[in-house]
């Protein structure tokens, strides 16, 4: 594939509109500094990020009370929701987000153009949700897999619109009853009636989770079942007449207090845009072949040291796949990964 050439005046064109954006940005800046020197903006105060916009964020100050809608100082970049910050409000009503507190973890993926972007700050699970319609790629569920165990945030997998499924489970059950027995925590669930809302209730008690996976899988509807409060949702699903359904634009966070379904605890829950594909591309292959959690005992046997699992007389791996301790489908995965990763 080759590049799209720009002309001349193209180029001539986006530089003068990124010069006057960045004009813009400093202007900005040098206005909000004289605000924060004329003491224009309260006091410094802990709060969080609960959904962003570019460079408008909602943060949810510490404790209780309503989102406050806060821009960015000028140097300050790459918030994503879940971040902890410390704000000031202003006189309008609206604020200045100051500085970012440390992330506890943080989930990233490349943008498209192999940029490392966070998706979500300050989480320990990420739920890889799919259903059965739209049939799930494994590959992405393995992508999202291995992407958590390199960030060691815990995964579980949701199997989603279960009144869907055929009596005995059919393919679906089956793949996640191959994962079941890897060790993920797995937990199938409908919104059509109250399947399994119960169980995934309990495993998101107590903790700030991220729900991810394709589109249409129906991520923002089991939210929507586990909040029963309509004023929490306000503003989160936005309209797309043209295909009838609701389609998720950016992530949001929202919390569930204890006794709203059962005396669990609290928790918060991150809603994320479904996508199609997750870009690996930060990570090298040994990296993904340690997120293939089966494969680690594997790994460091095979006769080379270099060994790169494909044709390589004495690869472990090989060995494994041939005695059928390691599924043939999720071999197959790991090598579409690798090879997305050489082709980048
Ligand atoms: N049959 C059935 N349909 C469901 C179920 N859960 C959600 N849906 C439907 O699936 C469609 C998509 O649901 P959403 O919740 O918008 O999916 P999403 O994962 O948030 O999608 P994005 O925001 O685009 O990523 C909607 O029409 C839902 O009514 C279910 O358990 N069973
Ligand atoms: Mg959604
Ligand atoms: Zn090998």
């Amino acid at each position: 594939m080759s590049k799209r050439k720009l002309t001349r005046q193209q180029r001539w064109r986006i530089e003068k509109i990124q010069a006057e954006r960045a004009k813009r940005a400093e202007k900005r800046g040098q206005q909000d500094a004289d605000k924060l020197d004329a003491g224009e903006y309260g006091a410094e105060q802990p709060g969080r990020v609960i959904a962003h916009f570019g460079r408008t964020l909602d943060v949810r100050p510490e404790g209780d009370g309503d989102p406050v809608r806060c821009h960015l100082r000028a140097n300050l970049e790459g918030l994503v929701t879940g971040d902890r910050v410390i704000w000031r409000a202003g006189e309008d009503g609206s604020g200045v987000v100051v500085a970012r507190g440390e992330r506890a973890s943080v989930l990233e993926r490349p943008d498209p153009r192999g940029q490392l972007k966070p998706v979500a700050a300050n989480i320990d699970q990420i739920l890889i949700v799919f259903a059965v319609e739209p049939e799930p790629h494994a590959n992405l569920i393995d992508r999202y897999l291995v992407a958590a165990e390199a960030t060691g945030i815990a995964p579980v997998l949701v199997l989603n619109k279960a009144d869907l499924l055929p009596e005995d489970g059919g393919e679906l059950g089956a793949l996640l009853e191959r994962y079941a027995a890897l060790g993920y925590p797995v937990v199938t669930t409908t919104t059509a009636r109250d399947g399994g809302l119960d169980a995934l209730h309990r495993r998101l008690a107590g903790r700030t989770s991220v729900f991810v996976g394709q589109s249409g899988v129906g991520k923002s509807s089991l939210i929507d079942r586990l909040l029963p409060f309509d004023s929490l949702r306000i503003g989160a699903l936005s309209e797309d007449s043209r295909k009838g359904r609701h389609t998720t634009t950016t992530a949001r966070l929202y919390r569930f207090a204890p006794g709203e379904r059962d005396a669990d605890g609290a928790g918060e829950l991150i809603d994320s845009p479904g996508i199609r594909e997750f870009g690996l591309i930060h990570l090298d292959e040994a990296q993904v072949a340690e997120g293939f959690i089966e494969f680690r005992e594997h790994l460091g046997r095979c006769r080379f040291r270099d060994c790169r699992h494909r044709k390589e007389p004495g690869c472990a791996l090989l060995a494994a796949v041939e005695s059928g301790e390691i599924h043939a489908d999720r071999f197959a995965s790991y090598r579409r990964i690798v090879d997305s990763l050489e082709e980048s």
